[in-house]
C-alpha cells in the first residue's frame, strides 16, 4: 500500500448457536498465519491460503464439532469473507482482476477473480473420494461459497485434472490465493481510483 494511505485491515467476531470466529485481516502483510479452527485439515488449507496471497490471517473458530466440520467451514468462510470486504473498503486503486493456473504435482487448478463487489462462486472441481483424512472434500466449495458471498468477489475455480485430493484441493486453496494476491494488490497507475465506469464496486 502506498505511503500515508490507510492500512488495509479489519476485524470480524461472529457468534452463533454453531460457531463463536474471530478474523483479523491484513491486506498488505507477509502471509502470516495464526490459525486455529480444531480442524487439521481445514488449518492446513488456510494456512496456504495465507500464505500465498500474504494476507496476514488470524483465524480463532471455535464450532460445533462434535456434529460434523461444516459450520465451522462455512462460518469460517463468512467471517474471512466479511473482513477482507470490510478491509477492501470502498476498493479504490485496486488491481481487481487476475487469474492463475496453480501447478502441484500432478494437479493443475485455475482460479480467476473479480473483486467486483458481486459474489458469484462458478465451481468446477471434483473429488473422487469423499474424504480426506476425516475431512469431507465437499466442504471445500461450501468454504468457497461463502467466502466469495461475503467478501463480495467473482470467483471461479476449476480443476483442469489431478488423481490426488489433498493436492486437488489444496490447488484450490493456493490458486485461490495467488489470484487474491494479485486483484486486491494496488494498482499504480489507478491512483486511487474506483476500477469500475460505474464508480463503485460495492455491488
Ligand atoms: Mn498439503
Amino acid at each position: 500500500m502506498a505511503k500515508g494511505s490507510a492500512a488495509r485491515s479489519a476485524t470480524i467476531e461472529r457468534k452463533t448457536k454453531e460457531t463463536g470466529i474471530t478474523v483479523t485481516v491484513d491486506l498488505d502483510g507477509t502471509g502470516r498465519a495464526e490459525i486455529a479452527t480444531g480442524v487439521g485439515f481445514f488449518d492446513h488449507m488456510l494456512d496456504q491460503l495465507a500464505r500465498h496471497s500474504l494476507i496476514d490471517m488470524k483465524i480463532d473458530a471455535k464450532g460445533d464439532l462434535h456434529i460434523d466440520d461444516h459450520h465451522t467451514v462455512e462460518d469460517t468462510g463468512i467471517a474471512i469473507g466479511q473482513a477482507i470486504s470490510k478491509a477492501l473498503g470502498e476498493r479504490r486503486g485496486i488491481t481487481r482482476y487476475a487469474s492463475i493456473d496453480l501447478a502441484m504435482d500432478e494437479t493443475l487448478t485455475k482460479a480467476a477473480i473479480d473483486v467486483s463487489g458481486r459474489p458469484f462462486l462458478v465451481w468446477n472441481v471434483e473429488f473422487s473420494s469423499p474424504k480426506i483424512g476425516t475431512f469431507d472434500t465437499e466442504l471445500v466449495r461450501e468454504f468457497f461459497q461463502a467466502l466469495a458471498q461475503n467478501a463480495g468477489i467473482t470467483l471461479h475455480v476449476m480443476n483442469h485434472y489431478g488423481a490426488n485430493n489433498h493436492h486437488i484441493a489444496e490447488t484450490c486453496f493456493k490458486a485461490v490465493a495467488r489470484a487474491l494476491r494479485a486483484a486486491v494488490e494496488p494498482d499504480p497507475r489507478q491512483d486511487g481510483m474506483v476500477p469500475s465506469t460505474k464508480g463503485t464496486l460495492k455491488g
